[in-house]
């Protein structure tokens, strides 16, 4: 941080209310060089000052569309990635709490894939068996490892699609961090579960033989996300129950036995969509982020329809979490002052091949 920011300190005692004052304040006075995106899991005192919102492959898009300036990303750290890495070299991406993380994403490192390449290479040739596929919830070295070796990115909505690709070019796939989104996917292209199999990081070969690794179409890395880890089959079983006219829909990073058990399955974007074509009065049991439930449920209540959340306990994602009002209120009050606080910035030999497999998925979906 420049030496002549404004400290965070003035901010974080901050009232909600004022810092909703301060953030409409430096919003008016920023005009077009501002644009803040804001995620489907944000928390609504902050979710209410986006200017576009939406799902990650949604908000990188506009991100690479947009004109402004400053590119304050209200989601998490790869996100912004993202946003620095497809925007012009020109326009500033910002994460308003640099602790916004993703623990999914962090269960995936460089040092374990490439370390994970080399171990295959000792059964195959990777490079030309292989394709890795990274979910978007991953650092920017990651799609760039990606980009290097002939793979690419994927999200929730477009899964399927990426994963075709892949096939169309190597025989296997490995695909990180994410188990749970790559398992889903793989089963619902057709892919038998004992044809997919899982890299344990922490074992030597990933817990595997060679000849598991030979017969197995994909590789999945043993990445969860802990918020999506949270929702149980008794849960759907117990809503089937007490309403068996009920419908429900899932995140394709819940387990594959919550996912086998919904009704629907698929990213926020499609979780949102089939909610909003549903008839007047139906109901929903909805496996994802809290955020993003309790505002489809506020939304839709005028329509009489009724959203359940999937756990009977909250389970928010805590990262997500870390962009609060106070956050925003300095980056933003930053920005009028001139100084760009909490800069993502991806190096450019990285964002270049990030950038690569990036577009392969872009060019893809
Ligand atoms: O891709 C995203 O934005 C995430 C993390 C979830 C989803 O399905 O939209
Ligand atoms: Fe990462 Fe899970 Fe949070 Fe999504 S909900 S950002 S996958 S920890």
């Amino acid at each position: 941080m420049r030496v002549n920011a404004i400290a965070f300190e003035r901010f974080d005692q901050m009232q909600d209310e004022a810092c909703q004052e301060r953030i409409l304040a430096a919003k008016a006075r920023l005009g077009k060089r501002l644009v803040i995106l804001g995620h489907h899991y944000q928390r609504e005192d902050v979710f209410r000052h986006a200017d576009f919102t939406g799902d990650s492959l949604k908000l990188s898009r506009l991100a690479a569309a947009s004109d402004a300036e400053y590119i304050v990303f209200c989601g998490v750290h790869f996100m912004a990635e993202v946003a620095d890495i497809l925007s012009r070299p020109d326009q500033i991406s910002i994460l308003p709490d640099l602790a916004a993380g993703c623990s999914m994403a962090d269960m995936a490192s460089l040092a374990r894939v490439e370390r994970a390449w080399r171990e295959l290479a000792e059964v195959l040739d990777p490079d030309q068996a292989v394709t890795p596929v990274t979910y978007i919830n991953s650092s920017a070295d990651l799609k760039a490892f990606c980009g290097e070796h002939g793979g690419i990115v994927c999200t929730s909505s477009n899964a399927a699609k990426i994963m075709e690709w892949a096939f169309a070019r190597r025989e296997k796939v490995l695909f990180f961090p994410d188990q749970h989104l790559g398992r889903n996917t793989g089963a619902r292209m057709g892919i038998p579960l004992e044809d997919m199999v899982l890299w344990d990081f922490d074992q030597p070969l990933g817990g595997l033989t060679s000849e598991q690794i030979r017969r197995a179409r994909v590789i999945l890395w043993k990445g969860y996300c802990s918020v999506h880890q949270m929702f149980q089959p008794q849960h759907v079983l117990r809503f089937r129950n007490q309403h068996p006219d009920g419908q429900v829909i899932s995140h394709p990073e819940c387990s594959h036995e919550v996912c086998q058990l919904s009704d629907y399955v698929g990213s926020t974007e499609f979780i949102i969509k089939t909610v909003a074509e549903s008839a007047p009065g139906s109901r929903w049991l909805v496996g994802t982020e809290l955020n993003l439930v309790n505002r489809l449920a506020e939304r839709f209540k005028p329509e009489g329809k009724v959203v359940q959340f999937m756990a009977p306990t909250a389970c928010m994602c805590s990262t997500m979490a870390r962009i609060d009002p106070q956050h925003l209120a300095w980056t933003l009050d930053n920005l009028v002052e001139g100084k760009a606080v909490n800069r993502i910035r991806v190096p450019r030999g990285e964002a270049e091949l990030a950038r690569l497999a990036l577009q392969r998925m872009l060019d893809a979906s």
